[in-house]
């Protein structure tokens, strides 16, 4: 490991502002069915749901992604090669990367990237105290956007991204295939993804891991209105909302709404927005993929599927994918 360096967040300090914030809600609010982008799950108390997500029963996805990364984490070394900088799409509390950066060969410097600010910080102070030595430059970003990466003072032989916890499947597979393009763009030649690819499997365990029994994903999707009443004022009765998520098997994904329960009206900015009783709120998509499917999307992208690695049950994938 190499050169040491403080983390420089106010340099990459991407927020969303309120503006930002209304104009995609005023979109979303004004399509027939109204739909949230699912980014904005993740404030402060979202992403700390989303981490008691990941160590719930029901959720097979981080565990299982978890036990293929150990189970396989020295032919990915291998792969990745000594002095790659590693760059981390949605870092979240960097977890998973820590099961890399203990093995790979002398790596040049880590780059996490996430729209949380606040734990983006606190997950990559802890990891400079476990990593002294580890370049850092952590990047406050909305990653399905434009990304610029930080100036770099250290060689590099290869940029390889992380992109775990099938967060892929979060975005249309359009989106899905301009997003694995920009980040081939991002990388550069002879650059590389790892990509935790969840898997098509029975309805009963897919429908489980997104309605836990201690109702933790449900909080996490009703605190987006908490979090819109905070930004707004906008007056949601929270508590007339109900949590709901179902896997429609014609699109392949998880579809997770938010179901009023009453007539009820919220306040945009002063612009009005009426929910009827019963009528839902798109809040997520999680696309699942066959291996062969996500083959011929990344190959859509510019990757190729170098290789595949699964669990015993074939729940999840792990996925090394080069530029061709
Ligand atoms: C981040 N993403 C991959 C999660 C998923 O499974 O789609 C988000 C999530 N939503 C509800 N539970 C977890």
């Amino acid at each position: 490991m190499k050169i040491l360096s403080a983390p420089s967040p106010a340099l990459y300090d991407f927020e969303p502002s309120a503006g930002e914030f209304f104009g995609e809600l005023f979109l979303g609010l004004s399509q027939n069915p109204k739909s949230i982008p699912s980014k904005f799950l993740y404030d402060k108390t979202g992403s700390e749901l989303f981490d008691q997500i990941c160590c719930l029963d029901e959720y097979y996805l981080t565990r299982t992604e978890v036990l293929i990364l150990r189970n396989n984490v020295a032919e990915i070394s291998t792969l990745f090669g000594s002095d790659c900088r590693l760059i981390e799409l949605g870092s979240g509390s960097s977890a998973k990367t820590r099961i890399l950066l203990d093995h790979l060969h002398e790596p040049a410097a880590y780059v996490p990237i996430d729209i949380a600010g606040d734990h983006l910080l606190q997950s990559t102070a802890r990891l400079a105290r476990v990593y002294p030595e580890l370049c850092i430059t952590p990047v406050c970003a909305d990653f399905t956007g434009a990304l610029t990466l930080p100036e770099s003072s250290y060689s590099t032989k290869r940029t390889v991204a992380f992109f775990p916890g099938s967060t892929i499947g979060n975005l249309e597979p359009v989106e899905a295939e301009k997003f694995l393009r920009r980040i081939a763009i991002l990388c550069g030649a002879g650059g590389g993804l790892l990509i935790g690819v969840d898997l098509k499997k029975d309805r009963p365990t897919l429908e489980r891991a997104y309605n836990d029994a201690r109702g933790i994903t449900a909080a996490f999707n009703l605190n987006l209105l908490t979090r819109i009443n905070r930004a707004f004022s906008a007056g949601i009765r929270v508590d007339q909302f109900q949590h709901y998520a179902f896997y429609n098997e014609e699109f392949g994904r998880i579809e997770m709404r938010l179901v009023s329960l009453a007539d009820q009206t919220a306040q945009l900015n002063g612009t009005p927005f009426v929910f009827g009783q019963g009528e839902h709120i798109i809040t997520e998509y999680s696309y699942k993929y066959a291996a062969q499917e996500f083959a011929k999307l990344a190959a859509r992208s510019g990757w190729t599927v170098k290789r595949l690695w699964t669990d015993a049950a074939k729940l999840f994938s792990v996925q090394y994918l080069e530029i061709r």
